[in-house]
């Protein structure tokens, strides 16, 4: 049961019970994400001083070496989850390998790992465009108390037992799923709290928004050419309205509020998509699913895709279920 209002921490205390694997560590968990995303947004709220606080790479105003966000959000992620001791492993967009959290404590009997996309769409900060965090969990698949290995991380998104997204915009919300619907908080800057304003997120089955990067049009396989084409038609309720923000979670979470497509399709230039299957396509699926959305590449469901590297990329096609289908119609023809 969910109040509007209800700050983060009541709504996570009270909805406890109800997460199957409830031993408190991973409202511990959603907690420490809670702490990191209040400390990445006051330093991307201020970016746009980065003449007066200094570049990456110069010293801010207090003379402090002044970090690229994308790693300092990086950074920050992984010191809250590690100093709280509530993962045995995290991966990183920014990481080339995984992080084995205390591996030599045989005594550390935490179970969830943690996948980040610490500030996806960072290139849009120096235009004052939102960007976003993306986090997805798993429970491990080895033993407790043994160093985490590439299996741990190398699960199906459909073994995911939490995900979610901040999105750092007009406002900072949280997003986030325990596969119990998605329920998305706002952060009041003034007192430092998330409350719960928009309790039990859902996609509308419909749509007319379609989220792509048209510039890659002739790149794109006949299918997705096909479907876009199809949106552009005068014809029932189209021609859809094309808006693409070049931030995967401020184009997600405009279209699951709205309706709409996001597609991120493999092409001659990107033969397996942009995005990252682990940290990206993954918990995004997660929350599409849950809000009554669909995810998939074209053909195949993106929480079925077998992983087979931490920074795998696969073409996305994400949102309301009857456009997905559209577009999975369309793939399907032209492959005949
Ligand atoms: P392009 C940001 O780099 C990102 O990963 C997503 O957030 C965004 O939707 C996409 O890539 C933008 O990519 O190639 O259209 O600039």
């Amino acid at each position: 049961m969910s109040r509007k209002n209800q700050t983060l921490g009541e709504f996570i205390i009270e909805n406890q019970t109800s997460f199957k694997y409830s031993s408190g560590e991973l409202s511990r968990l959603i907690n420490s994400i809670r702490l990191a995303a209040k400390v990445v947004n006051h330093e991307v709220n201020k970016a746009g001083l980065v003449d007066i606080i200094g570049a990456a790479g110069d010293t801010n105003i207090q003379g402090e070496d002044q970090q690229k966000l994308d790693v300092y959000a990086n950074e920050k992620f992984i010191q809250t989850l590690t100093k709280r001791n509530i993962v045995c492993g995290i991966a990183s967009e920014e990481e080339d390998d995984f992080i084995s959290i205390n591996s030599q404590d045989e005594n550390n009997q935490n179970k969830y790992i943690v996948l980040i996309d610490p500030l996806d769409g960072s290139s849009n900060i120096d235009v004052n465009v939102s960007v976003g965090t993306i986090f997805s969990v798993y429970r491990r698949v080895t033993p407790v108390g043994t160093p985490v290995t590439l299996a741990d991380f190398l699960q199906k998104g459909s073994q995911q037992v939490a995900a979610g997204y901040v999105v750092y915009g007009t406002s900072t919300m949280l997003v986030y799923t325990t596969g119990d619907g998605v329920n998305g908080f706002t952060l009041n800057p003034a007192i430092g709290s998330f409350y719960l304003s928009h309790p039990d997120m859902q996609f509308p089955e419909d749509g007319n928004i379609y989220s792509v990067n048209e510039g890659n049009y002739i790149h794109f396989p006949q299918g997705i050419k096909n479907y876009i084409k199809y949106c552009q038609q005068e014809e029932e309720d189209r021609p859809y309205t094309s808006r693409y923000i070049g931030s995967l979670v401020s184009d997600f979470h405009r279209n699951m509020i709205k309706g709409g497509i996001y597609l991120y399709p493999q092409s001659s230039k990107n033969p397996n998509g942009k995005l990252r299957l682990l940290y990206e396509c993954n918990p995004m699926a997660f929350l599409a699913e849950q809000a009554n959305g669909k995810s998939s590449d074209g053909f195949t469901r993106t929480m079925d895709v077998v992983p087979t590297e931490l920074h795998q990329r696969v073409p996305f096609v994400c949102g309301s279920k009857n456009m997905v289908e559209k577009c999975e119609e369309f793939m399907r023809k032209a492959e005949q």
